[in-house]
């Protein structure tokens, strides 16, 4: 038996989830293909050693465009250590992140639900003190903690700021970043001048760039739990404005200039993001780790002013494609597909169930995510009959999304709209007249998905 198999058979809990999820055709696949292994001539799982779990490094970029590393088309911009990901692992064409800004997809990796259920749907803003992850709420931090990995976060949180909020809070055993939602590069400090850069609960009192920083810190991580389990979630600020590059101290922000910048200081934020990434590749080869270490990297919501999102259309803070379709790249050697491209629908909360079957953590909570691993050993396995959904539900704008299959349903105040994305990925053509019968389904299905996602009322809402 491969031990990768016998690890999902040992972890029948999650195996369950998997069969169940599946649609029926690959359920009866996935059965015709593990039962003769469980009633086979290998040794019984008891016979063996459990394989030990994997490392996980879940790396999250900030405000990145569609198109602004080189495995998704830039041209402009140099990202070797993600080219090496994308060479050594699987590229995900139509991943989605949970929601069109920060809090919530990063609510939703965390919970791996749908950030409507812990009542992040908006950006937590400077002033909302009293909003944040609230306690109790599901944590992949915390399962994973509970399977004896260390846990780490190093970068951004914006899950709230109060102790009740913060890392510390939800299973990180080390926080070393910024809690709120962006901090000036070099002075540490939000629009407000309020320093905003902590390790653990203390103000963190370190000059440099914060990307360098991270960098440095998560190489320490590493280093000091190489022999037992750990996983880092690995949240750059970069790139996130205020857009200032590195190496250049004399840029510090203020309120004036807080949003000043160029795209060549944008291009060297995302090139420091990848060297610092480049590095960490080079520290898991030189501790024999790479094997037993997942490496993930996405984004949390699509570009901003600066960014390109060829060929999606409009960005960040919309529910067009531009706003929240985001690249990924996962890499697992030996397990994962190398070299590969996937084309499923997926999303940020997937990512958080998929770490729970890869580790062998205790996935009985509720999930929205579903698991990911078949398909990034075999990206060409049969997609799940599924239906991915988004809301902004902002005051003074409600946009709605559902993706199934080849259809995205997009309602922008009162219009709807239909795209064939394989076709349309620029959403330039709508096809809703012609398309009337699965208009009125994705219109149903989202009624169907509100109701659920909103029938607990959490403690407190952000819009
Ligand atoms: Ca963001």
């Amino acid at each position: 038996m491969r031990p990768f198999l016998a690890f999902h058979l040992l972890t029948g809990g999650n195996l369950a989830i998997l069969i169940g999820r599946a649609m029926p055709s690959l359920r009866l696949i996935l059965l015709c293909f593990l039962v003769p292994l469980t009633v086979g001539g290998a040794a019984p799982p008891a016979a063996r050693a459990a394989p030990a779990p994997p490392n996980v490094i879940f790396i999250l970029a900030d405000d990145m465009g569609y198109a602004d590393i080189a495995p998704f088309g830039a041209q402009d911009i140099r990202t070797p250590a993600l080219d090496r990901l994308a060479r050594e692992g699987v590229k995900l064409t139509d991943n989605y992140s949970n929601g069109p800004v920060c809090t919530p997809t990063r609510a939703a990796f965390v919970t791996g639900r749908y950030q409507q259920r812990v009542g992040l749907e908006g950006a937590i803003l400077p002033a909302q003190k009293d909003a944040g992850l609230f306690a109790g709420a599901p944590s992949l931090a915390r399962a994973l903690k509970a399977r004896g990995y260390a846990t780490a976060l190093v970068g951004k949180w914006h899950l709230g700021t109060k102790p009740e909020f913060a890392p510390n809070a939800h299973g990180f055993d080390e926080f070393f970043g910024i809690l709120g939602g962006n901090a000036d590069m070099y002075s540490h400090q939000n629009m407000e001048g309020e320093h905003v850069f902590f390790e653990n609960d203390k103000p963190a009192a370190r000059k440099g760039y914060l990307t360098d920083l991270f960098n440095e810190r998560a190489l320490e991580f590493v280093e000091k739990h190489r022999a037992a389990p750990f996983f880092l979630y690995l949240a750059y600020n970069a790139a996130h404005w205020p857009f200032q590059p590195p190496d250049d101290p004399k840029q510090v922000r203020t309120k004036t200039t807080w949003y000043d910048g160029s795209r060549a200081d944008y291009a060297a934020m995302i090139e420091r993001m990848d060297r610092g990434i480049g590095q960490l590749l080079d520290a898991l080869d030189r501790l024999r780790l790479a094997k037993d270490t997942l490496v993930i990297f996405t984004n949390d919501n699509g570009g901003e002013r600066l960014s390109r999102n060829d060929p999606l259309r409009d960005k960040k803070g919309t529910l067009w494609e531009g706003g929240i379709r985001v690249p990924a790249l996962a890499r697992w050697p030996g397990k994962f597909a190398a070299h590969a491209t996937c084309s499923l629908p997926v999303m940020t909360m997937d990512w958080t169930a998929s770490i729970l079957a890869a580790t062998g953590a205790d996935a009985s909570a509720p999930l929205d995510g579903i698991d990911l691993l078949p398909w990034l050993r075999k990206p060409d396995t049969l997609p799940p009959a599924r239906t991915l959904f988004w809301r902004k539900n902002r005051p003074d704008s409600i946009q709605k999304a559902a993706r199934q299959g080849r259809w995205k349903y997009l309602l922008d105040g009162t219009t709807e709209r239909l795209f064939d994305l394989p076709v349309d990925a620029g959403e330039s053509h709508d096809v809703a007249a012609q398309h009337p019968r699965i208009v009125r389904e994705l219109r149903d299905a989202v009624k169907a998905w509100e109701q659920d996602v909103d029938r607990v009322p959490p403690p407190l809402r952000v819009r």
